[in-house]
């Protein structure tokens, strides 16, 4: 028998790239999650449904078993800091920077460095690994706008065009790493509904090698 099978999805922008990934997988939910209000989807599986939450809340989700498997951001991992999660594929999509950024020609910081970010943990460590001595500033959302309003001295936040920064006057300074969405498997359920998981985590793969193949012919098309 089939046992049942909770995914996660981060609702918001990855949302909208995660499903076509499913459909490959054959999972397709069997109501439109964006007209819908509901939390809990079925799909075409009796045993396969899907919650759709804050991106946020996806690693909490998945490490205590209130879902088996996800999808979230790196940047999120990184900051939830999971060690109950496996993270088998990098799903390539929502790619984007993890970035330094401040007042474009600023000058160096004298002292300790005001850095106000929605990622602690990432920007204590990353500062911390080099030596620099800095003081963060927790913000909830527009972290463009502390330095501009003398708040901080520089912010770590999502980079993905740089359309955000230069709009508001400010450039990339540094580059702390590489995002995209992951997808995420409690270690709990790898154990236990590995036969079911497996042959998922092997649909997804094929479905992401496909979506950059096609994306390699349209770009040399161009
Ligand atoms: O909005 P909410 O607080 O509910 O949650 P969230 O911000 O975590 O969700 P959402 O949907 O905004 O983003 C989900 C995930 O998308 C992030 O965790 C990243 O993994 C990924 N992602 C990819 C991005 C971007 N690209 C992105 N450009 N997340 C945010 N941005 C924002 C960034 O914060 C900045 O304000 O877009 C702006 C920069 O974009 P550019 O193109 O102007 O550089
Ligand atoms: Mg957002």
């Amino acid at each position: 028998m089939k046992q049942k099978l909770t995914i996660a999805l981060s609702k918001g922008r990855i949302l909208k790239d995660t499903l076509p990934l499913l459909e490959a997988a054959d999972i397709v939910p069997a109501e439109d999650i964006f007209s819908s209000r509901k939390l809990i989807f079925d799909t075409n599986h009796d045993n396969i449904k899907l919650v759709v939450i804050r991106a946020t809340d996806v690693p909490t989700y998945v490490e205590h078993g209130g879902a088996d498997m996800g999808v979230a951001g790196k940047d999120v991992l990184l900051e939830y800091g999971a060690k109950g999660l496996y993270e088998p594929l990098d799903l390539n999509i929502a790619c984007c920077r993890l970035m330094v950024a401040g007042m474009k020609n600023a000058s160096e910081v004298e002292g300790r460095m005001k850095v106000a970010t929605k990622f602690v943990n990432v920007t204590k460590e990353y500062f911390a690994r080099q030596g620099r001595q800095v003081d963060i500033i927790k913000l909830y959302g527009a972290m463009e706008l502390a330095p501009i309003m003398g708040l901080a001295d520089r912010i770590v936040d999502i980079v993905d065009t740089g359309n955000t920064l230069r709009a508001n006057g400010l450039e990339q300074m540094e580059d702390i790493g590489y995002i995209s969405s992951r997808l995420v498997v409690g270690k709990a359920a790898m154990k236990m509904k590995h036969r079911q998981i497996q042959p998922i985590i092997d649909l997804l793969s094929a479905a992401v090698e496909a979506r950059k193949d096609s994306a390699g012919k349209e770009k040399a098309e161009k």
